[in-house]
């Protein structure tokens, strides 16, 4: 799995910009509305210091990280569920992203023009969700029609089904997103072939003045007065495109000198792979060896043998067991050995639930 997330937004709000700090791809970036018009793609590597650690423990040949793929998608307007602006083409590609982050502009510049006219982050937010929730309505509601059909011969499944998107549509109608509506994923698997836009997780993104880049997300929920739907801190990451973009071009080694004199522990795509590893509900686990050492993202939840069909298929298929060591232990000891030797790395079966870091060797027959 590369995970996908959309990076979406208002036009002008810094979405390229951010973009391209990211993945320091070149892409377009211009001070007018609707510049991106073919979603650019770009993958970004996430950083993670275990990885390094456990290279050097392993004398490894190679290190290979594991990584999110980034969508920047054109500016979406007031009514692109009516096909204002680019609507129907950004609402298609926010539809193929796993998870969506939405860049909300919160940093003052006379120099650049703000659709609506001022900075008013909350409303920003509302214009955009309410655009997501309209064009999930309007998809509801073409599905109702649909299902209601199907009802008539009496079959249960259709049944289910209409009465959770009735459930959907009462809700959208309130102005919940689909994931509010349905908080577990699960109850949406008998729809699963109807890809609501608001059934993604949402990331906030603050693109915030080069003076605020260390604020806290607190303190911005209080200052600006945003929405409920922002309801845990944890899902607003502030971050200054601007300073971003800086970063991207320092050498890596001035690069912690430079945060360090802006106030800041981490980069942006630090924070912000992390805040989607959290709030996507993801974990990595690592491979190492002389050869390689390498992570790999998985879903918070997996067993072992799903696990080990990221590392290859047949893996998965032909699981019979692994053995097991958390990160801590493995470097605190000083090795598989020692690991093995302290009883720390311990052979697990088909039930094992993986964990963060967890350090794996998979056993499985061809
Ligand atoms: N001062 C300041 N300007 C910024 C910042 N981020 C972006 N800009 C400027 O705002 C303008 C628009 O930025 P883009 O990144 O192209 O905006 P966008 O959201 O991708 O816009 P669309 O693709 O048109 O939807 C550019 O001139 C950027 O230089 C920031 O953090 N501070
Ligand atoms: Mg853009």
């Amino acid at each position: 799995m590369s995970l996908k997330i959309g990076i979406i937004g208002l036009p002008n709000v810094g979405k390229s910009t951010l973009f391209q700090a990211l993945t320091s791809n070149e892409v377009d970036v211009a001070n007018y509305p609707f510049c991106t018009i073919d979603p650019n793609v770009g993958m970004v590597e996430v950083p993670d210091e275990r990885l390094k650690k456990l290279a050097q423990l392993s004398k490894s040949a190679k290190t290979t990280p594991t990584v999110i793929e980034f969508v920047d998608i054109a500016g979406l307007v007031k009514d692109a569920h009516r096909g204002e602006g680019l609507g129907n083409q950004f609402l298609a590609h926010i539809r193929e992203a796993d998870a969506l982050a939405m860049v909300i502009r919160f940093f003052e510049d006379g120099n650049v023009v703000h659709v609506a006219g001022g900075i008013n982050p909350a409303e920003d937010i509302q214009t955009i969700n309410l655009e997501l929730i309209l064009a999930d309505l309007a998809l509801a509601e073409k599905c109702l029609n649909a299902a209601s059909r199907e009802t008539k011969s009496g079959d249960k499944a259709a049944i289910a089904k209409l009465n959770v998107l009735e459930k959907i549509k009462q809700g959208l109608d309130r102005g919940e997103p689909v994931r509010h509506i349905f908080p577990n994923p699960e109850d949406l698997e008998i729809i699963n072939e109807i890809q609501f836009l608001t059934s993604k997780k949402m990331l906030y993104i603050a693109n915030v003045g080069e003076d605020m880049a260390a604020v806290k997300p607190e303190e911005l929920i209080k200052k600006y007065g945003l929405p409920a739907v922002i309801q845990d801190p944890d899902t607003l990451i502030p971050i200054s495109a601007k300073i971003e973009s800086e970063i991207a071009n320092l050498p890596s080694a001035e690069r912690r000198e430079y945060l360090a004199s802006l106030n800041l522990e981490r980069s942006g795509l630090d924070r912000l792979t992390r805040a989607a590893y959290g709030t996507l509900g993801l974990i990595s686990f690592f491979t190492t060896g002389e050869k390689e050492t390498r992570a790999w993202t998985i879903q918070r939840g997996w067993a072992a043998p799903r696990a080990a069909g990221r590392v290859h298929s047949d893996m998965e298929k032909g699981f019979i067991s692994a053995d097991v060591c958390a990160y801590d232990n493995f470097i605190e000891l000083g090795g598989e050995e020692a690991a093995r030797r302290a009883g720390k790395m311990q052979k697990q079966g088909r039930e094992y639930e993986m964990r963060d870091g967890d350090i794996c060797i998979f056993y499985f027959s061809n």
